[in-house]
């Protein structure tokens, strides 16, 4: 059977290399390539995070291009408290000083552009941080979107409930601009893996002692890059995810990528038109579902509300089996 293939578009922070870990764990995916993009930490880090990933599951082959450092609006702002300032929870400490040769010289967006048109309708392309690449890929080249096969997004809310702001999530907040360009403008299929849907889909901390104890390479790295962040603390009650939610583990990004690996981890989904909000003083980077067509658009997205929790608990726990031998 014919792979899958696959570009991830990450800002490289402890749940995108969980989801990258997935990605190159399964069997019918083709990763194609990772473009990186500001976020969770500055591009030069994600650079080298992602490149820590591909090592660990010597998986060296993939190239990594480096993309936007900032969003298209305003002051490039990374977040450094989440996941720690290089975003893999500022425990590594052999960094590589040659790392920036392994980066690949063309940009992120000029390689998505290239890959997608020699391979029209049939990459998908997984968003897993602000989605700036993704918005200058449109502008770079209008018909970027329909050549791709479909689109999965982590980020973006449906209940109106922020992580970072009040009513904003982290993903879109960082990127109010990219987030709105892309959910109007990328009219291919689009999945959208919302703060709420990760949320409402936890696996427990008891699972995740189970994931990270797993006799491997990358589960080892793993409960390094853990050990010493507050995002991993089963402390109940320190962020706004507990005192929504509840307690429980939360690999955000894993959401979206396990929707792409497999379809049937999906249980529930509302299909309808979405739209991002720039103005509002306290809503700027919501989302807002549209369920009763208001905005008369033409293009609905796949909003995520269900999730199988015991298959994408089998996709991690094979995630962190790896490299295999
Ligand atoms: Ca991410």
């Amino acid at each position: 059977m014919a792979k899958k293939q696959v570009i991830i578009d990450t800002d490289c922070g402890i749940d995108d290399a969980q989801a990258i870990m997935m990605a190159l764990a399964a069997p019918h995916i083709q990763v194609m390539g990772i473009t990186c993009v500001f976020g969770n930490a500055a591009v030069e880090n994600v650079c080298q995070n992602v490149l820590r990933v591909l090592s660990v599951c010597e998986r060296e082959g993939i190239p990594v291009f480096r993309g936007s450092g900032g969003p298209l609006v305003g002051a490039t702002k990374p977040v450094s408290d989440h996941f720690g300032t290089d975003g893999l929870g500022d425990v590594i400490k052999d960094k590589d000083p040659q790392w920036e040769l392994k980066i690949q010289r063309e940009h992120a967006v000029n390689a998505m552009i290239r890959l997608v048109t020699e391979n029209q309708k049939q990459v998908s392309l997984v968003a897993l941080g602000p989605l700036t690449n993704l918005a200058l890929a449109v502008r770079l080249d209008p018909c970027f979107p329909q050549k791709l096969k479909d689109l999965y997004i982590m980020g973006g809310n449906m209940e109106g409930k922020g992580n970072v702001t009040l009513c904003a999530e982290f993903n879109f907040a960082l990127d109010p601009e990219s987030a709105y360009i892309v959910l109007e403008e990328f009219l291919c299929p689009t999945y959208l893996a919302s703060w709420e849907y990760a949320c409402r889909n936890a696996l427990t901390w008891e699972f995740f002692e189970e994931l990270i104890n797993q006799d491997a390479a990358a589960a080892v790295f793993m409960k390094m890059i853990t050990s010493k962040c507050w995002a991993y603390s089963k402390d109940a009650m320190r962020s706004k995810r507990d005192v929504y939610f509840g307690p429980g583990f939360v690999s955000y990004d894993a959401y979206a990528m396990s929707a792409c690996i497999d379809g049937s981890v999906v249980t529930e989904r509302i299909e309808c038109p979405v739209r991002v909000e720039l103005q509002g003083s306290m809503s700027r980077g919501m989302m807002a579902l549209d369920r009763t067509n208001e905005l008369k658009k033409s293009h609905s997205v796949f909003v995520l509300t269900k999730c199988d929790v015991a298959k994408l608990g089998q996709l991690l726990m094979a995630s962190l089996r790896q490299p295999k031998k």
